[in-house]
């Protein structure tokens, strides 16, 4: 297991999010600090310069996991699930340039809160998500990137809160190339055990969210991390712990808690 940390390439009124004042300067200071990943958040890859960001994650020899896309939704209100036919389009629109840029970076691409909230239901939600994602695991399938949707808590959304639902959802679209995003965060709000929750996602599990029990670096809240690593461990997870992270104390020593509490136990794991 490696180790990455969520930058936003725009300033962001997102507060998970622990290096801010630049994602240039972020990328770097991460790879300084020992990170091997930078998971960066763009809310439309129209507006960012692609071929900066390989240059800039490649001389600093950082991977970039994966590829968030949450402020699509918080910003511009793009949602695969609407019941609007033409905002479903919208977002599928945007995420098609997503995956252009993860084809080039090599990343997932993260379905979070663009997945939309429900309306009329779960089963009519689930429906419309299925048909407004279509477009975009086709241009995946195609460009051979995979998809991780990454269930969320009630307090932000009411569509796709646990691991279980969501990997119901990902079995119902049939497609091999969407899995599963876990969020130690989330998870402790919704899950009955975070390690069962982990064990039973097995192989689908594609990208995990790390934070401890109130957002902060982990280590420095109350949740039980050498359990979690145990339990990815176990199911044979091989991929990045991304900090999403409030910047607390401060952003630098949000960041190299991270380093320090976590790599004693992925070196472990
Ligand atoms: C995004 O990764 C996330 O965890 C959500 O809390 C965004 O609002
Ligand atoms: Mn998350």
């Amino acid at each position: 297991m490696r180790l990455s940390l969520v930058v936003s390439v725009e300033e962001t009124a997102f507060d998970a999010v622990a290096i801010r004042g630049g994602w240039e300067a972020g990328v770097t200071r991460l790879a300084a600090l020992g990170f091997d990943g930078a998971e960066l958040a763009i809310r439309d890859t129209a507006v960012v310069d692609a071929g900066r960001i390989e240059a800039v994650a490649r001389d600093a020899n950082l991977v970039v996991p994966a590829i968030g896309t949450g402020q699509a939704f918080l910003r511009d209100g793009l949602s695969l699930s609407s019941s609007d036919a033409a905002i479903r389009q919208a977002a599928a629109d945007r995420l098609l340039g997503h995956v252009r840029l993860a084809a080039r970076l090599d990343s997932l691409v993260i379905i979070g809160l663009i997945r939309g909230r429900a309306e009329g239901g779960h089963a009519a939600t689930t429906a419309r998500f299925l048909e407004g994602i279509g477009p975009v695991l086709d241009a995946a399938a195609s460009a051979g990137i995979r998809l991780v949707i990454e269930p969320i808590n009630r307090y932000e959304t009411d569509f796709l809160v646990t691991l279980e639902e969501t990997l119901e959802v990902i079995g119902a679209s049939g497609a091999p190339h969407l899995g599963v995003l876990a969020d130690t965060f989330h998870m402790n709000i919704e899950e009955v055990t975070i390690e069962g929750a982990l064990v039973a996602a097995g192989p689908r599990l594609w990208h995990v969210h790390v934070a401890d029990s109130n957002r902060w670096a982990p280590g420095f809240g109350h949740l039980d991390f050498a359990a979690i690593v145990g339990a990815l461990g176990q199911c044979g997870y091989a991929g990045f712990l991304s900090a999403e992270i409030l910047p607390r104390p401060d952003p630098e020593e949000a960041a190299r808690q991270v380093e320090r509490f976590l790599r004693p136990l992925v070196k472990r794991g």
